[in-house]
């Protein structure tokens, strides 16, 4: 037994010597031309711990070199073929040009996405004629599309997204003889963009690849139209054209792939009407159609499958109905129809959706009712119905839908009340009804949003009394209540909203005007913070503040009965007015005027009304200081040079840091003597502005010689200063800049429609965007122009920036709030792109439609930073880039407002398609 074992081990053994000896032989021939293509191609690279284990045996070993089945990233099959080359997400520095696939007849898979692989792809890829996987997606690459790809028929997944890869300009691909010159996008180097970037199509061999089951070209750089020839691709399951810059129509060959579960065409140059045929498409669950150009109907069968999950189609020209299928279309997530010319009747268009989480038909032509149904898609947690002509109430099974976060049911035709019970949606964040017809109180319910942080129920026909349970929305930061019937007082407890007030968002919005409110105005930072106008066009209305009249008469009276009104109300109110002409006093000397306790004490003059003119009393002394602390305005103190004079730092001797603008003496000059007093009114408003985004402004004084406004410091000065230098550049990384976006957007809606009249900067350039120290942006010089300039006409003398200043005013000299819309899109793209866009922005504008700038974005971006890995990132500067270019059209109503172009920024985190 023991011998016939050892027989049988040593004669296993001797086979698996001689398979191997033999094994190796064969190896000498190929394997030993694939070590040497992958030594090749290594000494090609950088040095890199990634591919340190690719080495030979020592000089001195056995000749014969050693396998590569070890090397990391390489997989070899029983006869020691490569079959695999693998090095995805390693990091890998340097080019595919020197490895020679030629080399490699065996190889079945090869991936190397997410590198830093730069250079070409080389034309003989085409010899890999066994490869079934390729992906070289997310890498640098910048090449043409070899025209040899078609040879690779067994290829069922290939992948090149992500890349500066376009489309070879071979005439062989052109055989109609049409150029692509004749598309205009060659006129790209006339800017000196990098003018390949955008050329080429996608070749029409591609529909060669007969195996392939996911073909992903987003976001390159691909024009033209699509070629027909990939309906031939009858097992693609995955079809990726999205964000490039495909024209034309979808062809109906697309009608054959009756496999694809994931179609997906969304931000290109689409237009026509749908081939019918996609309506065969019946194994989608994903199809984007979004920000193209399409007329004509949805396909009605777009869910005949039964199986869309996925559905958008917004921001197109899709007019008619709702498709039909959609109704019974159980399995459905996601749906955007919004910004379309869609009709028909909405109760009957949709059906009970039991995954549905978001849904977005806004802007449509629908009308109907809201039909009970809603409340049974029990997922929803958004719904935005804005913008149709929906008539009836609200149903009431509305309020069951528990996963609500927001809610925009507003310009359209509701009527009836507010249900009650939509107290009960406790995720509720953003409920907008406004602009509808609805009648009835308040419900005091709504006071269980402990998550609600935006309200609107504007312009409709609400009465009673706004319910005092609405302080129990803490969160509450906007609260619009304007444009009703409202009666009574304002609730006190409205006070202590928001609790935590100036801590995470920068606007608290307030406005309760046009109603029928009376009595005083509640006590908290919310009032405080709102502007007067805030509260006008009511009944009766007081407060310690601009606008109102004081009313500690009010309370005094409720205490001591109803007789004597007119007696305690004048003498308390001038009473009051001169203790908060007092305290006004105290408040500014302790900001601007400091250091005046061995200089004369400042004397009270009740018949000065406004506390400016004690700003201009002790602004003597203030000028005094400052000229210490400037030393007389000498260079070296100056920090910047703005639309109206230079800035100096100013150090006072307590330590306080001042930005102090000196302004040109004609700026002062202009100042008519009889404007004095409405100038002390604008200076009191600004001086009251407190917003996260606004530099604060502390006061004004005017001297014989100088005359300069007194602002917070800013130590990380000017938004232009810190891009201007690859350091700075460097630190403003995308999220930063993002929020520096946003914030600027923040500041202007808040001047333009938190403030009436609205307060138009007209010289947003990012000279006027500071930073903080946590590199925040903060706009400087609101209201200047304003302030130094009330009369309009007089705009080009002072304000505006080369560069910056909206083209209508080269025609016109009206200054609207589009104006500074128009800046802001400038100044977003100077921050997307590092500098200023400058010719650009024409070319932007000449070649495209506006909201489909996704596709080039990585060209436009700034290339101090690393390009967005993460594909929201990507999504999110599109996005943002989109409304830089809706913000800087010619057209100043075509613009968006900053209310809008805000809120659309803060919606962001809920959309994406
Ligand atoms: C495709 O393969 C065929 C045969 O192997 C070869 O003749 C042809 O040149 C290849 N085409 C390309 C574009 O590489
Ligand atoms: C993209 O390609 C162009 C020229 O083809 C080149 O100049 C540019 O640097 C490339 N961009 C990247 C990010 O590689
Ligand atoms: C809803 O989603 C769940 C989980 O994704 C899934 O199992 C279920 O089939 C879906 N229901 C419908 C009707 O599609
Ligand atoms: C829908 O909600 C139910 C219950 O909340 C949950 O179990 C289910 O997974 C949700 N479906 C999806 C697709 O999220
Ligand atoms: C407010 O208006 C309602 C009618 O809409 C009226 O009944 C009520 O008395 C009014 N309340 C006050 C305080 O004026
Ligand atoms: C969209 O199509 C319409 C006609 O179908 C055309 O008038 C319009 O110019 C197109 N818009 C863009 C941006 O291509
Ligand atoms: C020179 C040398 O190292 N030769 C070796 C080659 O490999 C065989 C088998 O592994 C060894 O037996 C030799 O000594």
């Amino acid at each position: 037994m023991a011998n016939y074992k050892e027989k049988y081990l040593s004669i296993t053994l001797l086979t698996v010597l001689l398979v191997l000896l033999y094994s190796s032989c064969d190896a000498n021939s190929v394997p030993n031309r694939e070590v040497e293509a992958l030594l090749k191609w290594k000494e090609s690279l950088a040095n890199q711990s990634i591919i340190q284990s690719w080495v030979t045996t020592p000089a001195g070993g056995n000749a014969t070199v050693q396998s590569p089945c070890k090397w990391r990233g390489i997989t070899c099959n029983s006869a020691g073929h490569v079959i695999e080359i693998n090095l995805a997400y390693t990091g890998l520095r340097g080019t595919i040009e020197y490895l020679d696939f030629s080399s490699f007849p065996n190889l079945l898979r090869l991936d190397l996405k997410v590198n830093q692989l730069t250079g070409k792809i080389p034309p003989n890829i085409g010899l890999l004629s066994k490869l079934q996987y390729l992906d070289l997606s997310t890498n640098s690459l910048n090449s043409k599309l070899p025209i040899s790809l078609a040879n690779l028929t067994q290829v069922y997944e290939l992948d090149m997204s992500r890349n500066n890869i376009t489309g070879e300009l071979d005439p062989r691909l052109f055989p109609d003889g049409t150029s692509p010159s004749k598309t205009g996008l060659i006129t790209l180097k006339n800017f000196h963009l990098q003018k390949t970037l955008l050329s080429g199509r996608i070749p029409d061999e591609m529909g060669n690849l007969k195996h392939l089951s996911s073909l992903a070209l987003d976001w390159s750089h691909f024009y033209g139209h699509i070629p027909p020839s990939l309906g031939n691709l009858s097992s693609l399951t995955y079809l990726g054209l999205s964000g490039l810059q495909l024209s034309g129509q979808i062809p109906a060959s697309f009608g054959t792939l009756n496999k694809l579960t994931e179609l997906r065409l969304h931000v290109n140059n689409l237009s026509g009407s749908l081939p019918e045929e996609l309506g065969n498409l019946s194994s989608l669950l994903v199809l984007h159609l979004a920000v193209n150009n399409f007329t004509g109907q949805l396909p009605q069968d777009v869910c005949g499958g039964g199986k869309l999950v996925n559905f958008s189609a917004a921001f197109n020209n899709f007019s008619g109905p709702i498709p039909k299928s959609l109704r019974n279309c159980k399995t459905l997530y996601r749906v955007r129809l919004e910004y379309n010319q869609l009709t028909g009747n909405i109760d009957q268009d949709f059906g009970v959706y039991p995954n549905l989480t978001y849904i977005d038909f806004s802007y449509n032509k629908l009308s109907g009712e809201l039909s009970p149904n809603w409340g049974e898609c029990r997922n929803l947690t958004f719904l935005n119905a804005a913008g149709n002509m929906i008539g009836g109430q609200i149903p009431d099974e509305i309020t069951q839908l528990n996963q609500l976060m927001r809610l925009d049911l507003s310009s359209n035709q509701l009527s009836g009340s507010i249900p009650a019970q939509i107290g009960k949606l406790e995720n509720l964040f953003s409920l907008s009804l406004k602009d509808n017809i609805l009648s009835g109180p308040i419900p005091a319910e709504l006071g269980g949003l402990s998550n609600l942080e935006s309200l609107d129920l504007s312009m409709n026909r609400l009465s009673g009394q706004i319910p005092g349970q609405l302080g129990d929305c803490s969160k509450l930061q906007s609260l619009c209540l304007s444009k009703n019937r409202l009666n009574g007082t304002i609730p006190y407890q409205l006070g202590k909203v928001p609790s935590s007030f100036s801590s995470l968002r920068s606007m608290v919005a307030l406005n309760l005007s046009y109603n029928n409110l009376e009595g005083p105005l509640p006590d908290g930072n919310f009032f405080r913070s709102a502007q007067p106008e805030s509260f006008s066009n009511n009944k009766d209305l007081c407060g310690e503040r601009q606008g109102l009249k004081p009313c500690i008469a009010a309370s005094i009276e409720k205490k001591k009965g109803k007789d004597h009104k007119h007696k305690i109300v004048v003498i308390v109110a001038s009473l009051a007015s001169i203790s908060i002409f007092l305290v006004g006093c105290i408040w500014i000397s302790a900001y601007i005027c400091r250091r005046s306790a061995n200089q004369p004490k400042i004397e009270s003059r009740p018949e000065q009304k406004n506390h400016l003119s004690v700003c201009h009393f002790d602004g003597k002394l203030m000028y005094k200081d400052i000229l210490e602390a400037t030393k007389n305005f000498d260079e070296i103190y100056c920090i910047g040079a703005g639309g109206f004079g230079k800035v100096y730092k100013a150090e006072m001797l307590d330590g306080q840091v001042f930005a102090v603008k000196k302004l040109n003496s004609h700026s002062h000059d202009d100042i008519e003597i009889q404007e004095v007093n409405s100038f002390k009114n604008e200076v009191a408003a600004l001086t009251e502005i407190r917003h996260r985004n606004i530099v604060r402004l502390y006061g004004f004084c005017a001297q014989r010689w100088h005359s300069f406004l007194v602002y917070e410091f800013m130590e990380r000065g000017s938004l232009a200063k810190t891009l201007s230098n690859d350091v700075g550049a460097k630190e403003l990384d995308w999220g930063k800049r993002i929020r520096i976006i946003k914030g600027v957007a923040h500041a202007l809606s808040y001047m333009h429609h938190d403030c009436v009249p609205p307060i138009i900067h007209r010289d947003i350039s990012s000279k006027n965007v500071l930073l903080s120290s946590e590199l925040d942006a903060r706009v400087s010089d609101f209201g200047t122009a304003r302030l130094l300039n009330p009369d309009s006409s007089n705009w080009t003398a002072v304000a505006g920036t080369l560069g910056y200043v909206a083209p209508e005013f080269a025609y016109s000299l009206a200054v609207t709030e589009k104006c500074d819309v128009y800046s802001f899109g400038v100044l977003t793209l100077e921050v997307l792109m590092g500098k200023h866009p400058g010719e650009i922005l024409s070319f932007l504008h000449s070649s495209s439609d506006d909201q489909k700038f996704g596709l080039i974005i990585d060209v436009l971006l700034d290339p101090r930073l690393s390009p967005p890995k993460r594909q929201e990132l990507e999504d999110e500067l599109s996005f943002i880039l989109s409304l830089a270019m809706l913000c800087s059209q010619a057209n100043p109503q075509s613009r968006p407002t900053m209310r809008s172009v805000s809120q659309q920024l803060e919606a962001r985190q809920f959309q994406g398609f």
